[in-house]
């Protein structure tokens, strides 16, 4: 098993945006100095509630696009869409069988999307943490960079890990990951409530800032944020209790490089006007150029068809080694 090997991915649905890409995809470029990385479109996580099979097809290669644009190396990492190997699904199952329907239950996430309608929610929906401990472990993974949402996932995969080599007295077969948690980027917030996270699938367009906004949109999207009626404080205690001034004040900071503490400095007793103008200037520098980048990757569908399948086939001659074990643990084969 190769050290230091990190999986992780994101949902083909559409709209990627700001959260998304400090949340996750600029560490994704970050790690790749130092880690072997797999880096699944996981599609098989976004059929977990309805998509249009068009839209999918097409969300699938603008997702690859976006990690390109973003500094992905296609030949550095492995860059492929999670269904493209069957590893995934077929680990998944043998997880069901393994994991605990107690388990499951605690799982919060499923909580929140399942909402107050438990009983129509997909059954993928519920089985969703399986199967992202079969994506990590079907590569044999050391490191999974985690937000906090996906801390409970990341522990239940550990137990699963720990289940399946206790029940099969193969101590170590899989090793148990190791989150990497990226700590400077809290959750990004919807510019619309600053009490729900920044998100693909809201509807609002101006709730969130897309990779893809052109300088005009970032302006108006920044101008329209919602705001409340005092001046911007001084000090975190009070920023804790305004929601929408901490996410703008956070967003600044991140592509400032400078604490949380220094912006609150900046801004002490200012107007969000001033802060919206400042944080409209580094958006528009930092998000357009990646915006025209996605949109010149994906002209050219073919190539991106291509770094996909030299993906599935690098991620398939390590998938299937491990499949090929698990199935000889287990007594599937003859
Ligand atoms: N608002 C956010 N702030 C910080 N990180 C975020 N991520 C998503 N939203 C934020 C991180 O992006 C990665 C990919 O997410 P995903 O597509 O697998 O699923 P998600 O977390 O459910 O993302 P969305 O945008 O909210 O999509 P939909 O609307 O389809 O559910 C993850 O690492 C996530 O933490």
């Amino acid at each position: 098993m190769s050290k230091n090997r990190v999986l992780s991915g994101v949902q083909p649905t559409g709209n990627l945006h700001l959260g998304n890409y400090l949340g996750a995809i600029r560490n994704f470029v970050k790690l790749q100095k130092d880690y072997e990385c797999f880096y699944m479109l996981a599609d098989l996580h976004s059929i977990t509630v309805f998509q249009d099979p068009k839209i999918l097809r097409e969300n699938i290669l603008e997702t690859a696009a976006v990690f390109i644009a973003c500094g992905l190396d296609p030949k550095k990492n492995i860059i492929f869409c999670q269904s493209s190997v069957s590893g995934h699904a077929e680990l998944a199952w043998i997880f069901n069988c393994v994991s605990r329907m107690g388990w499951l239950n605690r799982m919060t996430q499923f909580k929140e999307k399942a909402g107050s309608n438990k009983e129509k929610a997909s059954v993928g929906l519920f089985a969703y943490p399986n199967l992202m401990a079969a994506d990590i472990l079907l590569y044999k993974a050391s490191h999974v960079p985690v937000g906090e949402d996906q801390k409970q996932h990341l522990e239940l995969c550990r137990d699963i890990a720990l289940k399946f080599n206790n029940d099969f007295n193969k101590k170590d077969f899989f090793a148990l990951p190791e989150p990497i948690i990226i700590k400077e980027v809290a959750r990004i917030m919807s510019l619309k409530d600053g009490t729900k996270k920044m998100s693909k699938s809201e509807e609002s367009d101006s709730s969130r800032i897309n990779l893809t906004d052109d300088e005009n949109l970032i302006e108006q999207k920044i101008k329209k944020a919602k705001t409340d009626s005092g001046m911007l404080p001084d000090n975190l205690n009070d920023l804790e209790k305004r929601p929408e001034a901490k996410n703008l004040l956070s967003i600044y900071s991140i592509f400032k490089k400078i604490s949380l503490q220094q912006s609150i400095q900046e801004f002490s007793g200012k107007n969000f006007s001033d802060l919206k103008d400042k944080l409209s200037d580094i958006l528009i520098k930092e998000i357009t150029p990646i915006g025209k980048k996605i949109k010149e990757i994906k002209k050219d569908r073919s190539k991106l068809k291509d770094i996909l399948m030299d993906g599935k086939e690098r991620a398939n001659q390590v998938a299937r080694q491990t499949i090929k074990e698990v199935h000889e643990i287990i007594g599937l084969t003859l």
